[in-house]
């Protein structure tokens, strides 16, 4: 156990030993009238003004960064000779729970550099970053007072990560959120056990690791004010949908602004990402390692997806989707509305992957030039358009296309068919050439010039007057 949590418990055990009745009475009764404040808080009846408020930060972010990191980096996806694994190795190759916790004792990632860290997302035009404080493995990058199977107290590396990543996202203006497993194959309290697994669970009490949880989060949000929560692990049998609202309401009442993924409660269809119609909790549907076919109106949604096959840091993997195809993807997501969650697995020094770096960089400098065209976009108002995809930025009496060409035609001449608007201004985004336009009764042609400026996606922009008129929006 750590120095601090020693000193910390002596004195907490103390102060009770000699205060027996008046103290812990006092207690009761705080935590009794806390109890009825939240009780009557039901954070899901707010207005849709009120959700819009809250939500308008992350609708207008459009991009994050995810980062799957523990221990799970330092095997890098390999144990007895099969290279398949990840951040789920202590469950694919049924690792007993004593040896996978030895892992801690190599946990050292020297290379760790928050700074270094938010400046790769920062460059990449990313506009928040969400880490595992835990995975399912149960192991915690923070100094966590309820366990000592956290980075402080469990591995030589005497440094709080998320601590360090706060500081850095705070200096750096950019939010840091929380992704929190609340399945835990390492809580004794967690139910169920791995099947393969002989850990007794008799003495196991699922209601006391939901204390256990909550006080983590309490300590999360306390500590490092989290922008937002991104629960997993809930489709456990165990997990309820009761248990998913009361964890909904007691996160917004730790912050009440704070946005929670719908994987808090039991809504998804199995393993899908969006939400079924009904009363359940969450802010945002979660589509995994998916481009949903279109995107869902008056919903929020986030895909998140892996740059390679594997979340945590797999040595192994070569298999990473191209800079163009990643670009590609992204603008796809934000032409159906969506946000775009792209996962990094650090290495076990603490390092980014090289391959990562340097995807990273290239959508950086498409982003440079062509971030306008991302942030604050809402999805394309054209069913299809052959020449690639639409964002747009439309008020009621006037409107901003901007069209992500993948296909440059080879005519110069790229059709927009079925916009009725007078055009008032066209352009590329990139250098800011102005374009001629021609309408008739099909739609609206742009002259273009013979080669686009960017292979992967040239923008063009085109500014419309009145209220946005299209014919055949299917
Ligand atoms: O099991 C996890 C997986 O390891 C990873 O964290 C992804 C990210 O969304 N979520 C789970 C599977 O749905």
């Amino acid at each position: 156990m750590g120095m601090k949590k020693r000193v910390f418990r002596k004195v907490i055990g103390e102060f009770f030993s000699t205060r027996k009745i008046v103290i812990p009475l006092l207690l009761f009764l705080m935590l009794a009238v806390s109890g009825c404040r939240q009780a009557t808080a039901d954070y899901r009846a707010e207005t849709k003004k009120q959700k819009d408020e809250r939500m308008q930060w992350w609708r207008r972010a459009r991009f994050g960064m995810f980062i799957h990191w523990g221990l799970y980096a330092i095997p890098a996806g390999e144990w007895n000779g099969n290279t398949s694994h990840a951040e789920w190795i202590r469950h694919t190759a049924k690792i007993p729970l004593e040896e996978y916790e030895k892992l801690g004792a190599q946990f050292n990632p020297v290379k760790f550099d928050a700074d270094k860290w938010v400046f790769c997302a920062k460059d990449a035009g990313m506009k928040y970053i969400v880490i595992t404080s835990k995975h399912h493995d149960g192991f915690c990058l923070w100094d966590s007072n309820v366990t000592e199977y956290d980075v402080i107290d469990h591995t030589p590396f005497d440094r709080d990560i998320l601590a360090e990543l706060s500081d850095a996202c705070k200096k750096h203006d950019i939010p840091l959120c929380f992704y929190h497993s609340i399945m835990d194959w390492h809580h004794p309290d967690y139910l169920p056990r791995r099947k393969w697994e002989n850990r007794s669970a008799e003495e196991a009490d699922l209601q006391r690791y939901i204390a256990y949880m909550k006080a983590q989060l309490k300590e999360l949000v306390d500590r490092y004010d989290p922008a937002v929560l991104w629960f997993d692990g809930e489709w456990e049998d165990t997990w309820t949908h009761e248990e998913g609202l009361k964890l909904y309401d007691y996160v917004r009442s730790l912050k009440p602004d704070i946005i929670i993924n719908n994987r808090v409660d039991k809504g998804r269809p199995g393993m899908k990402g969006m939400t079924l119609e009904g009363n359940f909790a969450g802010d945002f549907g979660t589509p995994e390692q998916e481009v949903p076919e279109t995107g869902f109106e008056g919903v929020d949604w986030e895909s998140c997806i892996t740059m390679n096959r594997h979340w945590g840091w797999n040595k192994n993997d070569k298999d990473f989707k191209s800079g163009e195809y990643l670009i590609r993807q992204l603008v796809e997501i934000t032409s159906k509305g969506g946000n775009y969650l792209l996962n990094v697995g650090p290495k076990a020094d603490g390092s980014f992957p090289q391959e990562s770096i340097k995807r990273l960089e290239q959508i950086g400098d498409w982003m440079d030039i062509n971030g306008e065209s991302i942030y604050g976009t809402t999805a394309s108002p054209f069913g299809h358009l052959a020449c690639g995809r639409c964002t747009a930025k439309i008020k009621s009496r006037s409107a901003v296309l901007y069209l992500h060409v993948f296909d440059w035609p080879t005519d110069g001449r790229l059709h927009i068919p079925g916009l009725r608007n007078k055009i008032k201004e066209a352009y590329l985004l990139d250098g800011g050439k102005k374009l001629e336009t021609i309408s008739n009764s099909r739609g609206v042609t742009v002259l273009v010039p013979d080669e686009p400026k960017n292979k992967i996606d040239t923008v063009v922009v085109l500014k419309v007057s009145g209220k946005l008129e299209l014919e055949n929006a299917d």
